[in-house]
């Protein structure tokens, strides 16, 4: 029955139920079911609301879809790759073997048209021979084809790649290779072990898409990753990537010599284990990507860049004065959603990033770590953008 209490309140009197309609087991279920059918509806209209306002959950990269990056493809901007060969490198390299495209230090080969994942061969030499790390200051440096940073591989998520490495029979140290992109022992480098003179023969599967940096691991390995046996590897996704106008790519390392006058000097491994950089670089060498190496584009361009800091110690704070990068492909993933308008992405050791920028005002924009008096060591590269004057963007005079 219903009282009423003496502040005015209706309550149910609990003690005085029985025999009435609210003691029926028929009428507790009636309710219980109405309220799963409500229930019931409730999450329907959820879901269907979260697709219906494309709210876009995050989900891997999968075959029938390119979403992560037709978004942000401008029409008027999307343009055929411009050879990057014709800009970043004095002497273009040698010409893509068919699908596989390797170019040397500093240019990027050109995007995958292939659908298909398939089998890819890689050959390299792995070559002992004095380098110039800066303007007349050389060392004894090991090398991947005789390049600092070594070739640039662009293959695709599913292939099979069949690598071969050749030892040069007059280097005296064994030499390998630790791929990021190798699912299984060593990164590749267990069944990679090559004495000089000799050559070994692997297999691997790439399983994941994104873009990896490779080093040799053999023998004293930080010293040999320290002396110039890197590189980086572009797996791109089902599907490629948007395209852009033009592509290079930067690698960030660290060189530690017993000196920075001109002059040959030897490697010294107490700076590094100190961390005591004697130059740090772009690209291999001081200077690398300054003057007439400076990259190019023009205003209205979209430019992307892969960028690689192997170390062989220190994290790069890498910046762009002058510009903020509209996408960030954070650690080099490309199964993950970029970041927008970013003015600083910092490239652990050992990782990558890749970066995309509009050219709205010409100029030259200078690559730095912004750690940044590694600026004095070498730390810097050039972009240089030409077209026409944006005073509605930037002006003045002093
Ligand atoms: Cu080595």
């Amino acid at each position: 029955m219903i009282e009423t209490t003496p502040k005015g309140r209706r309550a149910v009197a609990i003690t005085d139920m029985s025999g009435g309609i609210l003691s029926s087991l028929g009428f507790w279920l009636f309710i219980l079911l109405l309220f799963q059918l409500i229930g019931l509806y409730w999450g329907v209209w959820e879901i269907q609301n979260h697709y219906a306002f494309n709210v876009r959950p995050f989900t891997p990269y999968t075959a029938d879809s390119n979403r992560f990056f037709e978004p942000w493809v401008d029409e008027e901007v999307a343009a055929p790759a411009v050879a990057p060969a014709e800009v970043v490198q004095a002497e273009p390299g040698p010409p893509p073997e068919g699908e596989l495209a390797v170019f040397p230090s500093g240019a990027v080969p050109p995007p995958l048209t292939r659908s298909e994942a398939q089998s890819v061969v890689l050959e390299v030499t792995t070559r002992e021979m004095p380098y110039e790390v800066a303007d007349g200051v050389t060392t004894d440096a090991f090398t991947f084809d005789g390049q600092i940073p070594g070739p640039f591989y662009r293959f695709r998520v599913g292939d099979t790649v069949e690598y071969h490495l050749k030892n040069d029979e007059n280097n005296v140290e064994d030499h390998s290779t630790d791929f990021h992109w190798v699912t299984g022992p060593g990164g590749g480098a267990e069944v990679l072990q090559t004495a000089p003179g000799e050559e070994s023969v692997a297999r691997f599967k790439a399983l994941m898409p994104g873009l990896y940096l490779y080093h040799c691991a053999s023998g004293d390995i930080a010293m040999h990753i320290a002396s110039g046996m890197f590189g980086l590897v572009l797996v791109e996704p089902e599907g490629g990537l948007a395209p852009v106008d033009r592509e290079y790519f930067v690698v960030q390392n660290e060189w530690y010599l017993a000196g920075n006058e001109p002059g040959h000097w030897d490697m010294d491994r107490a700076k590094a284990e100190v961390e005591e950089a004697t130059y740090v670089v772009f690209n291999g060498r001081a200077g690398a990507l300054m003057g007439d190496n400076a990259l190019k584009a023009n205003v209205g361009e979209t430019v992307r860049l892969y960028v690689g800091n192997i170390g062989a110690n220190y994290a790069s704070s890498f910046h762009i004065i002058g510009e903020m990068f509209d996408r960030v492909y954070q650690y080099g993933s490309l199964t993950t959603e970029p970041l927008h308008d970013i003015q600083t992405v910092l490239i652990p050791a050992g990782g990558t990033a890749i970066v995309e920028i509009t050219f709205e005002v010409p100029g030259t924009y200078l690559m730095v770590d912004h750690s940044i008096f590694r600026l004095d060591k070498g730390a810097v590269g050039a972009i240089v953008v030409e077209g026409p004057e944006a005073p509605d963007i930037y002006s003045g005079s002093n």
